[in-house]
């Protein structure tokens, strides 16, 4: 038995109530491991960059181990950019190699740019078409259930690439999950945290590290998801929800 322990924070209240988005978390854990997990993750939204949250919703549910699905841990490349409009022209190119027609990368690109604040979640585009897929509106499609499948040697594969860091290993087990959702084409991303620059384009090619993909202080960043056409929307969104997921480095080389 697992237990999936998420946490949500945001400040005006509930993220249902308007409050805006503070922070979140996703884990699946041992029964052992949840109270303590619980507490650091209640810290780290009180501790936040993005600002003080006065509401913290933090669920722990158990998961049956049999339906845990495993997937692969992207390999990881860093391409390196002076800026953010380096980044961003790097990003477009990369969304292309990995399926994405232009104007949808670019419509995923504008969508992200344009945010007035963070949101919860994420917005699915067609890969074809760049048209929203999900109904889900200002919150977006939460990605949940998932952590790394053995959380202390990502951490030493980490360190070895100088890559040791919470948003890299939260990031890629994330984009592991999702790369291996039905019917999904890439994923571009970039922190919403004010002091974090650095984001990626995700995509059966890889995890493509893009050290700036928005400016420095910047609390605005966000996750776009972009589908093949054809694809089961109401399945994706089911998948990224629902499935509890635990990534590998299985294919990952030394
Ligand atoms: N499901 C869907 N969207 C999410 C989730 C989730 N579980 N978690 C975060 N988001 C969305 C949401 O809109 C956030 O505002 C946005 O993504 C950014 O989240 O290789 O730190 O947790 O150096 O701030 C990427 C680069 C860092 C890491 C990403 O994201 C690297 C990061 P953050
Ligand atoms: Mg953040």
């Amino acid at each position: 038995m697992l237990y999936s322990v998420r946490m949500r924070a945001a400040q005006g209240g509930d993220h249902a109530a308007g409050g805006r988005h503070i922070s979140g978390a996703e884990r699946l854990v041992p029964p052992g491991e949840a109270a303590a997990l619980a507490g650091e993750l209640v810290e780290r939204a009180l501790g936040h960059s993005r600002g003080r949250a006065d509401f913290i919703n933090v669920t722990v549910e158990a998961v049956a181990a049999q339906a845990v699905r495993l997937v692969p841990i992207p390999a990881v490349r860093t391409v390196a950019v002076a800026d953010a409009t380096a980044g961003r022209t790097a990003a477009l190119e990369e969304l292309a190699r990995a399926g994405v027609s232009a104007a949808a990368a670019l419509a995923g690109m504008d969508s992200l740019a344009a945010l007035p604040d963070s949101m919860r979640g994420a917005m699915i585009l067609c890969a074809a078409c760049g048209r929203r897929l999900d109904g889900s509106g200002e919150r977006g499609i939460r990605v949940s259930r998932m952590d790394a499948a053995d959380g202390a040697a990502l951490l030493a594969a980490l360190r070895r690439r100088g890559l040791a860091n919470d948003h890299v290993r939260e990031a890629l087990v994330l984009a592991a999950k999702v790369a291996a959702g039905p019917g999904m084409a890439a994923e571009l991303c970039w922190s919403d945290d004010p002091e974090y620059t650095a984001g990626y384009v995700a995509s059966r090619r890889g995890y493509c590290r893009f050290a700036h993909l928005k400016e420095y202080g910047c609390p605005v960043g966000g996750r776009v998801f972009f589908a093949a056409p054809g694809c089961d929307v109401a399945a994706l969104v089911d998948y990224l929800e629902r499935q509890p997921v635990l990534a590998t480095l299985a294919n990952w080389e030394e």
